[in-house]
């Protein structure tokens, strides 16, 4: 996979927001005991587009431009407006654009509180460097180091419309050993799953451009038939950046939260922590969850 040349430098932001930049497993794993939620898994590759959906998300809810949800607040305030920040007409980029997620940084995670029809749900979005997935694609046993595909309760697997067009055998590939090194791993199963398609506004930006769409289906059907009836996968297209004379962000995100969120959430459980006494940051994050499922 291509890695183009963008920013990877930290903002830093001219005021001081509040809030912190994201959460870490243990601050997760209070989280949920205290208000239980809903945790998203994003898996894809460099440059597919992880951190600008969930910038989208952030970005969608609190400027109301969504019909069916509504932003009732954020810990991680601060991560969204440095995620969002150089897609901002304020950050004076010469186009929309988002900060490579390092490499060293390891996993973070970005909190929303979101209000609902049936009432407010907290959602939290699991970012990473695309490079670890990477990683797993040459050794598939990794998938037991990412402790956020074992906690979640939904896994969005990113694929890149633009690269299924002009790159398809190599790009259905990655997916394909990604989506077998998930399943191989047991992360899959009795979660939501979807396959969402990213940069429609590139890949799709004609009526005539079908391509994508027809690639995307077969990719889907094949998971389909990896899947074997075991566990259904969701198919979302989206776009995060605006078409080309238009304005709107945002494509197909809010149908995707709202097939994120079907699931219902994990209620919060009180648990025995007397074991084990030395957590790693997996047990950490398990814990409300085995609660809540024993
Ligand atoms: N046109 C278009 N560009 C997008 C879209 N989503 C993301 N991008 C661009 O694609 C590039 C990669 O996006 P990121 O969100 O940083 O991708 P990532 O998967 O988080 O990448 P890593 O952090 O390097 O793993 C950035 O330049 C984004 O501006 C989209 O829907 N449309
Ligand atoms: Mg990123």
């Amino acid at each position: 996979m291509e890695v183009t040349e963008r920013p990877t430098e930290p903002i830093t932001p001219a005021v001081t927001l509040p809030g912190a930049r994201s959460l870490s497993i243990a601050a997760c794993d209070v989280l949920l005991r205290q208000r239980g939620g809903t945790v998203v898994g994003i898996a894809a590759g460099p440059d597919v587009g992880k951190t600008t959906l969930i910038a989208t998300m952030y970005e969608l809810l609190h400027r109301r431009r969504m019909s069916s949800f509504g932003f009732a607040g954020s810990e991680t305030l601060r991560g969204y407006e440095e995620r969002c920040h150089l897609a901002r007409l304020s950050s004076y980029a010469s186009r929309p654009d988002t900060r490579r997620t390092p490499v060293g940084v390891g996993l973070e995670f970005t909190h929303l509180r979101i209000a609902t029809s049936g009432g407010m749900r907290d959602v939290l979005f699991a970012d990473r460097s695309g490079e670890h997935f990477q990683a797993i694609l040459s050794r598939p046993a990794e998938v037991k180091e990412f402790a956020e595909l074992h906690r979640s309760d939904a896994i969005v697997l990113l694929v890149d419309l633009a690269r299924l067009v002009t790159d398809t055998h190599v790009t259905v590939s990655g997916v394909r050993r990604l989506f077998l090194a998930m399943d191989q791993g047991g992360v899959l199963e009795g979660k939501t799953v979807t396959l969402v398609g990213t940069k429609a506004d590139v890949a799709m930006s004609s009526p005539r451009s079908t391509k994508a769409a027809r690639e995307m289906t077969t990719l889907a059907d094949e998971l389909d038939r990896r899947a074997s009836g075991r566990f259904s996968i969701g198919r979302h297209i989206i776009a995060c950046r605006a078409r080309s004379g238009s304005a709107v962000i945002g494509e197909g995100v809010e149908q995707l939260l709202a097939a994120l969120l079907a699931g219902g959430p994990s209620r919060p459980r009180r648990v025995d922590d007397a074991w084990p006494p030395r957590p790693s940051e997996l047990d950490l994050l398990m814990r409300g969850y085995r609660g809540a499922r024993s």
